[in-house]
């Protein structure tokens, strides 16, 4: 049977990340079968409800307004536009919902209010909801949850120490400030990372440290891949090879068994049988539809071919429901 633990060492992770990778991918997929029904595959709908013209400077991301990206700036989405999509994600198939806002931080005006009538009416529609909106104080935290937020999406992105190379508008710090202001308010935690993005093999071994000695870790952890996007200043970043993807998968699963581990952004660029090695190494969800929050994503119906292949079938909303029970009995998460 094995534990779930809090104490794991750097060391301990990165003698996981770097052993043989039959031996990896194998042991991902015994803790995988452990925890999880390996024939279920979350599929989940992202929605960009505000796009562009991002103050951050983060750079991988084609919505910072500071580089030149062709990705063109919109206003907050009307409630009922997204609701409509949403409606669509359920149609076809998307049991978690997340929307995305290229915002720094959550203000208290009139978008924040329509964000939690968003989130009022997708919770109504029996979907997994998840935001994604920058950094929120404890209070905004509240009352996204008192709207019904089931998730936050908040991703540490890479190490502690590779941090500033990447964003220098904001601090790791308060990544974990917001990630702790969720922990708090009983919404579900959603942060992971982008492998890809000139970091070194202890930067990811870091940044899976630091989720995996969390008090509580994560219940979903996001691995993307990077999307070079044209005007950014990572557009040149080289491939990741698919073994870098299965590696960093492989750990995640290892050293936090009871996660989902979510195969994100990249996909675009891996056929059937990347994917597949994805899986066996513990991933157990993806993002469906034409386009991420800004990028390409694999076709609809080739995912669904990709399902039949593999014998996969899409797993039920809110599996995890008593663990978001269990959240509400954490003493130092009152
Ligand atoms: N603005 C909010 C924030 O940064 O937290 C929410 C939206 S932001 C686009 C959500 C996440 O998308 C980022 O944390 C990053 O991990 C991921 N992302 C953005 N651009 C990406 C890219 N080009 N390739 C891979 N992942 C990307
Ligand atoms: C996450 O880790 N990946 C998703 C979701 N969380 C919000 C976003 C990927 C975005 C990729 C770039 C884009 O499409 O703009
Ligand atoms: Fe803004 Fe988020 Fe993109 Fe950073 S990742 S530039 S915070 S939208």
């Amino acid at each position: 049977m094995t534990e779930i633990r809090n104490n794991w060492t750097k060391e301990e992770i990165s003698e996981i990340y770097n052993s043989p990778i039959l031996d990896l991918m194998y042991r991902g997929a015994t803790v995988h079968r452990e925890f999880h029904d390996p024939q279920e595959v979350q599929v989940c709908t992202l929605l960009s409800i505000k796009t562009g013209g991002c103050p951050e400077d983060c750079s991988y991301c084609p919505q910072a307004a500071r580089y030149h990206t062709g990705v063109k700036v919109e206003k907050l989405m009307e409630v009922q536009e997204v609701l409509n999509s949403a409606l669509k994600a359920k149609e076809s198939g998307s049991t978690r919902f997340c929307m995305g806002a290229a915002w720094r931080e959550v203000r208290d005006n009139r978008d924040f209010d329509k964000v939690l009538d968003m989130v009022k009416g997708v919770s109504t529609m029996g979907m997994e909801v998840c935001c994604t909106l920058g950094m929120l104080t404890p209070e905004q935290a509240e009352k996204l949850k008192d709207a019904g937020l089931y998730a936050y999406n908040h991703n540490l992105d890479t190490s502690e120490e590779h941090y500033d190379k990447i964003i220098s508008t904001r601090t790791y710090d308060d990544r974990l400030d917001t990630l702790n202001h969720v922990r708090k308010a009983k919404i579900s935690v959603c942060s992971g990372g982008i492998i890809g993005m000139g970091e070194s093999h202890g930067d990811r071994v870091g940044m899976l440290h630091t989720l995996a000695t969390m008090e509580q870790h994560p219940e979903s952890v996001p691995v993307n891949a990077l999307v070079p996007v044209e005007g950014t200043p990572l557009e040149d970043q080289p491939r990741v090879s698919i073994w870098e993807m299965v590696r960093m998968i492989a750990t995640a699963r290892i050293v936090m068994p009871k996660a989902m581990v979510r195969l994100s952004a990249g996909r675009v660029r891996m056929n059937t049988e990347e994917q597949a090695l994805c899986f066996l190494a513990g991933a157990n969800s993806i993002f469906a539809g034409d386009t991420l929050l800004t990028t390409p994503n694999p076709e609809v119906n080739a995912d669904k071919e990709m399902f039949q292949v593999l014998n996969l079938k899409p797993r039920k909303s809110f599996k995890n429901g008593e663990e978001a029970f269990k959240l509400e009995q954490i003493p130092s998460a009152m």
